[in-house]
């Protein structure tokens, strides 16, 4: 008697643990995701020394390029700032639009704009990798039809 009772506890609680580790899994996973998104404050600050060497030929371009937060921000300036001879690159989140500054003697427009197709990001020019692009936070998954290169907001 005493017996099969204990038996019968031991299986319900069994139950609750199981059901209790899928409880947590669910919660790690949105915490995951709500951590991905809220990044968007910590920024790569990357320091723009703009040399005063005439030697060096700098160009400024701006185009327009698709997103949507503070968090598609710091992809698309970091992958703009990793090509070599870019010295600064800000992305404007309501015009939807580019401006870097360049080295045009070890870069040139194009290289950025495929930089930052590569990180999932449409340009004027580049459509984004859409491997990449399924890769983005939730968030950051912008329609591929918004208008880019706004004037104003
Ligand atoms: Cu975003």
């Amino acid at each position: 008697m005493n017996f099969s009772k204990k038996n019968h506890e031991h299986k319900n609680s069994n139950v609750n643990n199981v059901s209790k580790n899928v409880i947590l899994s669910v919660a790690i996973i949105m915490a995951l995701g709500f951590t991905s998104c809220k990044n968007e404050t910590k920024q790569d600050t990357k320091t723009t020394t703009t040399e005063a060497s005439k030697d060096i030929a700098m160009a400024d371009v701006s185009f327009g390029v698709r997103g949507n937060c503070g968090m598609c921000k710091s992809t698309i300036e970091k992958a703009a700032n990793g090509v070599e001879g870019v010295s600064n690159a800000i992305w404007d989140v309501d015009k939807k639009k580019m401006e870097v500054s360049f080295d045009d003697s070890k870069t040139d427009e194009m290289a950025i704009h495929n930089a930052i197709a590569a990180s999932g990001y449409d340009t004027e020019k580049v459509t984004g990798d859409l491997e990449a692009y399924e890769g983005l936070p939730g968030c950051c998954k912008y329609d591929h039809e918004m208008a880019m290169n706004k004037s104003s907001n």
